[in-house]
């Protein structure tokens, strides 16, 4: 895109907000600031119980994983952090791993814990972790939390992520409430050891791997959990943790109403976890959610920076890199509308029970085109007024394959 026409359409945007008494450098000030982090296992292709197709030039190593994050932070300004899942990107040398993160201007983002998957340890996880009848599988379970929260404080990351695949296939395999139980416990014992200024971020999912009864099925469960661990333990929402038609910006609300928004785990779906890129299939849904974050930290439900923002996708499909930037895109896109709703009006509306004054004043946001906001924002940063087509441009996934090699296969599901 030439950078004239990228000028002209900012002008006639700028032209436009400031007739709606909106500021556009306001706008772009908010919009730079806002960093999403990236997961280090959605920097390879995604596989399904199916199979996995390689996309050639996957990075080999940590190293390489953080090489693929810097490159996404330096051309788009849009992310500043990895997430790093436990026991696939243990460091070998912390140091190293830490000067280069620091070099590529990278933080470390909440630490995410494996009880999901055998990978050598003793005692099996075939039938759950931290809600295992057999004391000793919870035990183990519970030691390779704490040693997850060890390895990220040398990092200096600040939060554990769970995500508990925990539950069961058929009616009778479980004792529901005992499992709840023995859950709850674990966590506790995890949450004992969680330094003071970390949070614990409890995910929820309703179905799969298991298929009858997941212990942690919604983001109600989620919460009676953390109000028996403590202050620091909140809420996880992924998007793709619902079952279908769930109104998520509803949830976000109640969570942010009571405080207990630990953040996002941003991707999209059209039928369940599908991990399909942020924004491609229901980009009014995430527009809605992220009115009610705005409208929550606008009105100190809770503040913005309590709140943690992260990509958790992997399909089998795209250059995930390609797709890291696009996601990346939407969510800054939906976060700029959000920031265009006429509150006032809004609330005016809602007093007068003027319904479908209320949804003009938010079609008016959700349909104004942001791009310019989001890139001028982006370039302001010092990033590429079109992260894509750079990408495409500098052939990175070409130099990438030669470097690395077409058969190379990242770390991850
Ligand atoms: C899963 C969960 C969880 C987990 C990740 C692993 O949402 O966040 O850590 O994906 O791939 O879907
Ligand atoms: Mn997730
Ligand atoms: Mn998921």
């Amino acid at each position: 895109m030439p950078t004239n026409f990228h000028q002209k359409s900012l002008s006639l945007l700028s032209e436009q907000l400031s007739a709606r008494g909106l500021d556009t450098n306001f706008l772009i000030q908010k919009i730079a600031l806002f960093q999403i982090a990236v997961p280090s296992w959605a920097l390879g292709a995604g596989g399904t119980r199916f199979g996995r197709f390689l996309i050639g030039g996957e990075p080999r190593n940590l190293e390489e994983k953080l090489e693929d994050i810097g490159l996404l932070a330096r051309i788009t300004k849009r992310t500043d952090a990895v997430s790093l899942h436990i026991p696939w990107d243990i460091p070998q040398d912390i140091q190293l791993i830490k000067q280069k993160a620091a070099d590529l201007h990278i933080r470390f983002d909440a630490m995410n814990s494996n009880t999901f998957q055998d990978y050598g340890q003793p005692l099996t996880y075939k039938m759950g972790s931290l809600s295992n009848a057999d004391s000793d599988v919870r035990k183990q379970a519970v030691e390779h939390n704490l040693l997850v929260i060890e390895i990220g404080k040398e990092l200096g990351s600040k939060g554990l992520t769970v995500w508990l695949a925990d539950g069961s296939n058929f009616p009778g395999q479980a004792h529901i409430r005992k499992a709840l139980q023995w859950t709850t416990e674990s966590l506790q014992e995890i949450y004992a050891g969680l330094p003071a200024d970390w949070k614990l971020l409890l995910e929820y999912k309703p179905y799969e791997p298991n298929f009858y009864h997941t212990v942690i099925p919604d983001w109600g469960t989620s919460a009676l959990i953390c109000k028996q661990l403590g202050e620091r333990a909140k809420v996880l929402v992924d998007l793709g943790h619902h079952l279908p038609n769930t109104n998520i910006e509803q949830i976000v609300a109640t969570l942010m109403h009571q405080n207990m928004l630990a953040g996002f785990h941003f991707n999209d779906s059209k039928y369940g976890d599908d991990d399909l890129s942020t924004g491609s299939i229901k980009p009014y849904q995430l527009f809605l959610i992220f009115c009610e974050l705005t409208n929550g930290a606008e009105e100190k439900a809770q503040t913005w920076e309590s709140i943690s923002w992260m990509i958790d996708a992997s399909h089998t499909t795209k250059d995930p890199l390609e797709d890291l930037i696009q996601a990346l895109e939407s969510i800054s896109q939906a976060y700029a509308k959000s920031l265009l709703v006429d509150r006032n009006k809004l609330n005016q509306c809602q007093l007068e029970g003027d319904v479908v004054g209320a949804q003009e004043v938010l079609q008016d946001a959700f349909l104004t085109d942001v791009r310019p906001l989001v890139r001028e924002a982006r370039m302001q940063s010092g990033g590429e007024l079109d992260p894509l087509d750079y990408y495409r441009r500098e052939k990175i996934r070409e130099k990438r394959i030669h470097q690395r090699g077409k058969n190379t296969q990242a770390s991850g599901l």
